[in-house]
C-alpha cells in the first residue's frame, strides 16, 4: 500500500488491516496532503493497534509540484496525538531506513510473483521506483489507484488555485508529471475517480452508527477520524478504492480512454480522449454493500 498521509488515508489503512486474505508487504507514505513525520508515526501506531506490527512503513522523499492546502493537512497532528493511538511508550511496526520508493522498489524487485499496488496519494513515489528500477514494471500486478476525474469536476479549488480550471483531481494535480510517467507504462491501471466518489458520501447517519459500534477500538478510531472532517462535505474517496481489494463484487468498471493534461491552466486534468490510455474505473457500487461491508471490516 502506498498512501499520503490524508484522515481518509488513514481509514484505508484500518479497513486495508482488516482483510484477512491480503498479503501486505510494506505501507509506503508519499509527503502529499500531509505532514510526513505525524503521517508516519500515525501510520506505524495504527499498525500497532490492529496487531499488524509486523509490516514495514517507509517514508517516501518525493516532492510534488502543487502542495495541498494546510488545512487539509494538519489532521494528521491530531490523529498522531489520539490517546488511543498513544496507549504504549513505543511503536512496534518498523519503520524502513531507505526512502520509500526505494523501499518500493525493492520489494517489488525481491517479490517472487507481480505484486498488486494499492495507491490513495499521487502516483509520485510509484513513478520514482520506476525511475529507480524501470525493471520493476513488470513486477507490478496492477495498480488500484483514487484519482482523476473523467466526466465530472475536478475538487482543486478554482479561486484559492488561481489560474487553473478547476478540471482536475487533487491527486493528479500534486504532480501531474507523476500521474503521466505511470499513464505511459503498460501496467494495468484501476481507477477510482470522482465520478464514482461524489456518489459515496460519509452522512450523518453513517457516523452515528459507527458511534453506535464504538466498543470496537477500530470503529472508535475510525469515529474519531470522521470527526475532524464531517463539518465539511466528505466522500469515501480513499475508503471507497480500498474497499475494492476486499469486495471487489459490489463494482461495476468501465474501460476510458484518456490522457494526463501535464501542462497550463487544466495541468492534472485526466481527460477522456479517443485513442488515449486505456484504464478501467470504478463506475457504479452498491452503497447499501459498501456501507455494510465497512461497519463489518471496522467491527474489531
Ligand atoms: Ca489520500
Amino acid at each position: 500500500m502506498s498512501h499520503d498521509g490524508g484522515v481518509d488515508d488513514f481509514l484505508s489503512v484500518m479497513l486495508l488491516m482488516a482483510m484477512d486474505h491480503v498479503d501486505v508487504k510494506g505501507v509506503v507514505i508519499t509527503p502529499a496532503d500531509t505532514y510526513i513525520k505525524p503521517a508516519v508515526s500515525a501510520t506505524r501506531k495504527i499498525l500497532d493497534l490492529m496487531g499488524r506490527a509486523d509490516v514495514p512503513v517507509a517514508e517516501s522523499t518525493v516532492r510534488g509540484l502543487n502542495p495541498f492546502p494546510r488545512a487539509f493537512r494538519r489532521d494528521t497532528f491530531s490523529i498522531d496525538n489520539f490517546p488511543i493511538l498513544n496507549e504504549r511508550d513505543e511503536i512496534r511496526a518498523p519503520l524502513v531506513k531507505e526512502p520509500g520508493q526505494n523501499f518500493m522498489a525493492r520489494v517489488l524487485r525481491d517479490a517472487p510473483e507481480p505484486v498488486t499496488i494499492l495507491e490513495t496519494g499521487p502516483l509520485t513515489t510509484i513513478a520514482a521506483a520506476l525511475d529507480i528500477d524501470p525493471g520493476v514494471e513488470k513486477k507490478i500486478k496492477e495498480i488500484i489507484w483514487m484519482g482523476g476525474a473523467l466526466n465530472v469536476s475536478g475538487n482543486v479549488d478554482r479561486i484559492m488555485e488561481g489560474g487553473q480550471d478547476g478540471s482536475m483531481e487533487w491527486n493528479v494535480y500534486w504532480d501531474p508529471l507523476g500521474a503521466d510517467r505511470v499513464w505511459k507504462t503498460s501496467i494495468p491501471l484501476i481507477i477510482c475517480p470522482l465520478d464514482i466518489t461524489n456518489n459515496v458520501p460519509i452522512t450523518q447517519n453513517f457516523v452515528r452508527r459507527l458511534a453506535r459500534q464504538r466498543r470496537f477500538p477500530i470503529s472508535d478510531l475510525a469515529g474519531l477520524c470522521y470527526a475532524l472532517v464531517t463539518h465539511q462535505d466528505y466522500f469515501a474517496w480513499d475508503v471507497l478504492t480500498t474497499s475494492y481489494l476486499g469486495k471487489p463484487e459490489m463494482f461495476q468498471l468501465r474501460e476510458w480512454e484518456t490522457e494526463i493534461i501535464t501542462d497550463g491552466p487544466s495541468q492534472g486534468r485526466t481527460l477522456v480522449k479517443p485513442g488515449g490510455r486505456k484504464v478501467r474505473a470504478l463506475d457504479k457500487v452498491d452503497l447499501d454493500q459498501f456501507y455494510e461491508y465497512i461497519f463489518k471490516q471496522w467491527s474489531r
